[in-house]
């Protein structure tokens, strides 16, 4: 029998578009599996589908969930003023009338680029999410805007020469363009901005090569989306929009997280000026992770013995289309585990570490998000989010006041990366609690002592908090209910990296639809529905949905079952480095067993064949 939490089959997605008939058109924007609830886990779930349908041009999507199981449409319900990620569809529809648009072609040829060459495909169009600032062409439209950059050669880094000054507003749903705007000629820069080997040769010769083996393949087995790996055990999903999710986590039989995924995320720009201004792409909710995602290839993203997963996804006409090796599973060594040498008793005891990889890379754009899920010998798990591919560029004779020069008559915007796992922690049980722990000094002491002081968050509002490196700020997961050997309840820390919260004014137009990037850390009590932290429809939303919407209900978070929201990211201060081709920059947090085990759990980890001729 099927997993409750498998993703939809490749026949299932059919099946449930049929059963829908007339209702599935004419465009999809999701189907997924409808996740069964946690009572319908234990208590044994059907099989439903959670199908998004945008059924005209303009504004509303159709929500629908059909039961596989009773092979019946469950509930169809018109979100009317909704809009759905961008759609394929929309963008080609977008980029087909603009080059067709008599006023985009008279702003091209103020800059000396002819009809020819735009039907030469010369001129990359990049549709982007729109934003919401109150401009007429808003309303009632599922709207973009687009921007362009010259191609001499169909392979060139568009990137390196933006056609600067023009921004379309296209309705994508009708396709039809409702104003070109000019705001003046800057000269496209001359660079060619290429990370290609020809045109970076010589090539650095002295790598030699650096082989992973292991002769007798990996240490995790994989049964469906199911994974096992040294006591740890977990189920992945691809989320079209969350990109990857993890269901189910435990180690040595013991609950961890329920699920975990990248419920969010939103690159603000910081230069406020109309061609810059609006650029504030919900990479997850406006564009999608998984619908981004990258066919990964042997040896080229990961090293050594990988295993891949397909993700089966729809397209947007109902169609099951296989995204192939899309998760990544692989085993890496990660320098040492613990070492102690005795001198006096002249022993030395040294193990490895090693960590289990669950990834996936995603293409937004100019701009690639890789995504590393790592689970270690220790209970420690931690998401790595690894930052490359291109800049969003802007072409400037001198350094604009909110951006940063990259190459000659080239500059790169200050923006932000700020992203938002939703953590619906099971420490030991489904019954939790969340204390935020400072490291102080005693109070009214002017000595040397100091101490954590724990706080229970208690209800939601209380539970608003942002990290504080001057205080060694971590958050407990604490289960009440079950005690460690040395009678404390056991818990698991969330350990945040170097973060920032957002830097755009609360009330600005992003402040309102990213507020869950306003704080690190949101508590809630578990609620099904609750499942991305700026609602389920952030294209084109008006501000204010999912987080703060929620928690305004400040819902009690006592010895119940929690979800963290954990919003993380990076602020892009460009620097000449980062061009072409970004080298990886990294944000992400830790899950650290505190207590959970009642000794350091890696006891039995045998020490390393090439490292016991050493030890005694
Ligand atoms: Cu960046």
């Amino acid at each position: 029998m099927i997993h409750p939490l498998e993703p939809l089959t490749a026949d299932e997605i059919t099946r449930a578009i049929e059963l829908l008939g007339d209702d599935a058109k004419p465009l999809i924007a999701r189907v997924v599996l409808d996740e069964p609830t946690k009572s319908e886990l234990m208590n044994g779930a059907e099989r439903r589908a959670a199908v998004t349908v945008v059924p005209g041009p303009g504004t509303g999507v159709r929500e629908a969930i059909v039961s596989l199981t009773h092979e019946k449409v469950v509930s169809i319900d018109d979100v009317p003023d909704a809009r759905p990620a961008l759609l394929f569809d929309d963008a080609i529809n977008a980029i087909f009338a603009l080059a067709d648009n008599a006023d985009f072609k008279a702003a091209m040829a103020r800059r000396g680029i002819t009809e020819d060459d735009i039907s030469a495909g010369k001129v990359q169009l990049d549709p982007w999410p729109a934003g919401t600032f109150g401009v007429a062409h808003e309303t009632d439209r599922r709207l973009t805007r687009v921007i362009g950059f010259w191609r001499d050669e169909p392979t060139d880094n568009g990137y390196a020469k933006p056609i600067e000054g023009v921004v379309a507003f296209v309705d994508c749903g009708r396709g039809e363009v409702l104003e070109v705007q000019d705001h003046g000629i800057t000269p496209i820069p001359p660079g060619k901005g290429s990370y290609m080997p020809a045109d970076n040769e010589p090539m650095r010769t002295a790598l030699k090569p650096l082989e992973i083996t292991q002769p007798e393949g990996p240490s995790f087995t994989i049964d469906g989306h199911h994974i096992e790996w040294q006591k740890w055990s977990l189920r992945v999903s691809m989320d079209p929009y969350e990109g990857l999710v993890l269901h189910q986590v435990s180690i040595d039989g013991r609950s961890v997280v329920h699920r975990a995924s990248i419920c969010e995320m939103v690159v603000p720009y910081g230069d406020p000026g109309p061609l810059h201004g609006w650029k504030n792409a919900f990479d997850a909710g406006e564009w999608g992770l998984g619908r981004m995602v990258n066919a990964l290839e042997l040896g080229c993203d990961c090293l050594g013995e990988i295993r891949y997963l397909d993700v089966v996804f729809a397209d947007e006409h109902g169609n099951p289309e296989v995204k192939p090796n899309a998760i990544c599973i692989h085993e890496e060594d990660y320098g040492i585990l613990w070492k102690h040498w005795d001198m006096q008793g002249g022993t030395t005891e040294v193990r490895r570490s090693r960590r289990l990889v669950v990834s996936f890379i995603a293409t937004v754009g100019n701009y690639e998000y890789g995504f590393y899920w790592y689970f270690y010998l220790d209970g420690t798990m931690q998401l790595e989010v690894k930052l490359t591919g291109i800049m969003s560029t802007q072409a400037a004779e001198s350094k604009p006041s909110h951006s940063a020069m990259v190459a000659p008559g080239l500059a790169a915007p200050y923006h932000q990366h700020m992203f938002c796992a939703r953590l619906d922690m099971d420490v030991d049980g489904g019954s939790n609690e969340v204390y935020e722990v400072d490291v102080l000094p005693d109070p009214d002491a002017s000595d040397n002592s100091f101490a954590p002081r724990a706080t229970r968050l208690d209800s939601e509002l209380r539970a608003q908090r942002i990290v504080d490196p001057t205080k060694s700020r971590t958050w407990k997961i604490v289960n009440p209910n079950v005690r460690n050997a040395l009678d404390e309840p056991v818990a698991y820390k969330l350990v945040p990296g170097s973060t920032p919260t957002l830097l755009a004014d609360p009330s600005s137009s992003v402040g309102r639809r990213a507020a869950f990037a306003t704080k690190n850390l949101w508590v809630t009590p578990y609620e099904p529905d609750e499942r991305r932290a700026a609602g389920a429809y952030p294209n084109q939303s008006a501000g204010g949905d999912g987080l703060p919407q929620w928690t305004s209900a400040d819902r009690s978070l006592v010895d119940t079952d929690v979800v963290l929201w954990y919003s993380f990211g990076v602020t892009h201060i460009p620097r000449p480095e980062d061009w072409p081709v970004m080298p990886v920059e990294y944000a992400g947090f830790s899950l650290v067993p505190f207590g959970f085990f009642d000794r350091n759990p890696t006891l039995d980890v045998p020490a390393p064949d090439h490292c016991k001729d050493h030890s005694s």
